[in-house]
């Protein structure tokens, strides 16, 4: 039998966290005299916690120590997990919990790949966690998108070869991380941002078990 490795993204490819990072954020930034807007806020889409944060304090021109900055990612983070706490099943985004049940039925294994070190505690507050055979996430990686290492430490952990994986992905870094590990990358957004994928659907509603059959099968 076929077996394929599909590893899945965390933010914005099975729930919508971006929102939640917003709001902690332009908090963060607004409170330090800095603005921030949604704009801004699609960059830092699969960055870093640690990148994230520089990026802001760079757009404002502000340079703060290492005691301040560690105090900063800690107050945003806080503020990041009361938006969390607050999570449920019906913020999984549509027709993934399908997808990954047809994956499952299909004996395929599934593992998530995200920068977040956050990422168990959402896949627990949305009753998601029994379904992956392996999560890699922020606490796992020394290096963040665009950098592979989260994707082929996945791909280990559930042993398959990266060129027998698949990724679901909606930043455009996380894009480049799956090509740099050469694995097939499955955009989930928009064509224009994310055209270096090598399929681009709105949304796991547009892909069709056809579709997820045809990769299981070549
Ligand atoms: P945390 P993903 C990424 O998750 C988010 O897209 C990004 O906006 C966030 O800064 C990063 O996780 C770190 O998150 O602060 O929870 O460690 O898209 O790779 O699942
Ligand atoms: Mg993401």
């Amino acid at each position: 039998m076929n077996k394929k490795g599909f590893i899945f993204d965390l933010d914005g490819v099975i729930v919508d966290t971006a929102k939640y990072h917003f709001l902690a954020w332009k908090k963060l930034a607004n409170d330090i005299g800095i603005d921030f807007t949604e704009t801004q806020n699609e960059e830092l889409k699969g960055v870093s916690r640690v990148k994230s944060l520089e990026k802001i304090l760079s757009w404002g021109n502000k340079e703060l120590t290492q005691d301040e900055f560690m105090k900063l990612m800690a107050k945003k983070n806080n503020d990041y997990l009361h938006h969390i706490s607050q999570m449920d099943e019906n913020e999984i985004l549509p027709d993934v919990p399908q997808k990954i049940n047809y994956l499952k039925e299909k004996k395929q294994p599934v593992a998530l790949g995200s920068a977040s070190k956050n990422a168990r505690v959402i896949l627990q507050k949305v009753n998601l966690i029994q379904y992956f055979n392996a999560i890699v996430d922020g606490n796992d990686v020394v290096k963040a998108k665009p950098d592979p290492e989260v994707f082929l430490n996945a791909a280990k952990a559930i042993e398959i070869p990266p060129e027998r994986c698949v990724v679901f992905e909606d930043s455009v870094a996380g894009i480049q991380a799956a090509k740099k590990a050469a694995m097939m990358a499955i955009g989930i957004g928009d064509k224009e941002v994310l055209f270096e994928a090598d399929f681009v659907f709105k949304s796991f509603e547009d892909i069709t078990t056809e579709f997820i059959e045809q990769i299981i099968e070549n």
